[in-house]
């Protein structure tokens, strides 16, 4: 490995996103707005962009224009400092056929890390909440002489069937002894029967070992092809496979509350949750840290506005993140998070809610408990998240917690 090897980036993007209908109805999971301003995707290239990769590439293919629009609207860098981030759909270089695992995505794009020759691959999922330092794998990976590393978090037994389960080998404590995509019976770590050692889908690989991996899989018929369910085992199998314990990473700026945070906000409770923790007065995720900013696309839009509607009442936000173009004229916002561009009229109320760009909320209306995907529109009067049943007659997803999801669109005319 040379003093200053180079690395590459791959982000893998084709996710459908099921659990997260009808958020995910139009649009790839990574492109799924969150935080009022942010896609999930733009946490993934953040923490890369940060640790100074500089060439990456986004393998998208389920739903991706709203993916591939935000990338090239985002994401634009110098192609003079040889720096981009370009999204790249399913090629079918090896047949008609889209991707059909996640190192079938990577074997499809062989030919972008033959052209960049790195020494190094980085790969990650793109629907994850955190921040990391992949610097710090980077060295972990080297030093330990492993062919492939896993990043790895801990996180409570009752999770563990959501994961890739990393065994640690007791004598060689950066080696992986055993690895099970998803096991039914997990067994917890020697020194917190609670809780397992989850794969976080962040892999860094020797870019010739990469390339050997999956090319041998595309080989195994029975293979499923799958970056957790199939290469990984098979640098565990060799001897080969790193972890990297996420407890070793120190981000810039981040304190003891959010060094370990990591959520996968694939489902539309967890994605509420998240929410509900950027709007509390100390969130475990902190946005607002400079050191190591989340980045997103720049909105070209006025400031948030709140004023006093035509009779006089009042327009407030308590508790609430409110994004650039908003207007709240005689609303009440409390404990929500609003996307760009949305219009709330006069004695409107809209509490514990998320809301994406350009929702637009009629007078009196009123919105609670709901997740309000874009252009959805409430007209005067309209009620959403305060009658369960009625929600459900009206076609929209319901969950067990009493969230409602109204998807793009969506015109409430009562
Ligand atoms: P899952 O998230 O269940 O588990 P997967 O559905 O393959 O695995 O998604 C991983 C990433 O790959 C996501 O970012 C997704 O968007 C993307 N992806 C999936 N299929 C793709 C395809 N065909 N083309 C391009 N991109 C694709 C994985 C690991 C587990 C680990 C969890 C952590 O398999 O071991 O614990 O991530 O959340």
């Amino acid at each position: 490995m040379p003093a200053s090897p180079k690395v590459f980036g791959i982000i893998l993007a084709g996710g459908e996103g099921k659990r997260l209908m009808p958020l995910t109805a139009d649009r790839a999971k990574p492109a799924v707005p969150f935080g009022g301003q942010y896609r999930l995707i733009d946490f993934a290239i953040s923490n890369l962009i940060n640790s100074g990769l500089r060439q990456l590439v986004v393998l998208t293919q389920y739903k991706s224009h709203s993916l591939d629009r935000h990338i090239s609207q985002t994401w634009r860098m110098s192609p003079l400092l040889d720096s981009y981030v370009a999204s790249v759909p399913a090629q079918q270089r090896l047949g008609k056929r889209w991707f059909s695992g996640s190192a079938d995505a990577i074997l499809q794009s062989l030919n972008l890390i033959n052209d960049e020759q790195p020494d190094i691959v980085v790969v990650v999922g793109a629907d994850h909440v955190y921040r990391m330092d992949f610097r710090q794998m980077l060295d972990s990976h080297i030093e330990s002489g492993a062919r492939a590393t896993v990043a790895g978090i801990r996180q409570p037994i009752g999770l563990a069937h959501q994961f890739g389960v990393i065994d640690v080998d007791p004598q060689h404590t950066d080696r992986i002894r055993e690895f099970l995509e998803k096991p039914q019976n997990p067994v917890g770590l020697p020194d917190s029967p609670a809780d397992v050692l989850a794969s976080m889908g962040n892999y860094i690989f020797d870019a010739d070992a990469l390339i050997e991996a999956v090319e041998a899989d595309g080989e195994v018929p029975t293979s499923n092809h799958d970056m957790g369910g199939d290469i990984v085992p098979y640098f565990v199998e060799r001897a080969e496979a790193g972890v990297y314990d996420m407890t070793h990473n120190d981000v810039p700026g981040s304190t003891d509350r959010d060094r370990y945070y990591w959520r996968d906000v694939g489902t539309i409770d967890s994605f509420f949750d998240a929410h509900q923790d950027l709007i509390s007065t100390l969130p475990i995720f902190n946005l607002y840290n400079t050191d190591w900013p989340i980045h997103s696309q720049l909105v070209n839009s006025p400031p948030a506005k709140f004023v006093r509607d035509s009779v006089g009442r009042i327009g407030n936000a308590i508790d609430s993140i409110v994004s650039l173009g908003s207007v709240l004229s005689g609303t009440h916002l409390e404990r929500s998070v609003v996307g760009p561009w949305t219009l709330a009229g006069g004695g409107s109320t809209i509490t514990d809610s998320v809301l994406f760009d350009r929702v637009q909320v009629g007078q009196g209306a009123r919105v609670h408990r709901a997740i309000l995907d874009k252009n959805v529109t409430l007209a005067p009067g309209a009620t959403v998240g305060v009658d369960r049943e009625r929600d459900l007659e009206r076609g929209f997803t319901v969950t067990d917690s009493g969230i409602t999801v109204v998807g793009k669109g969506v015109r409430i005319d009562r």
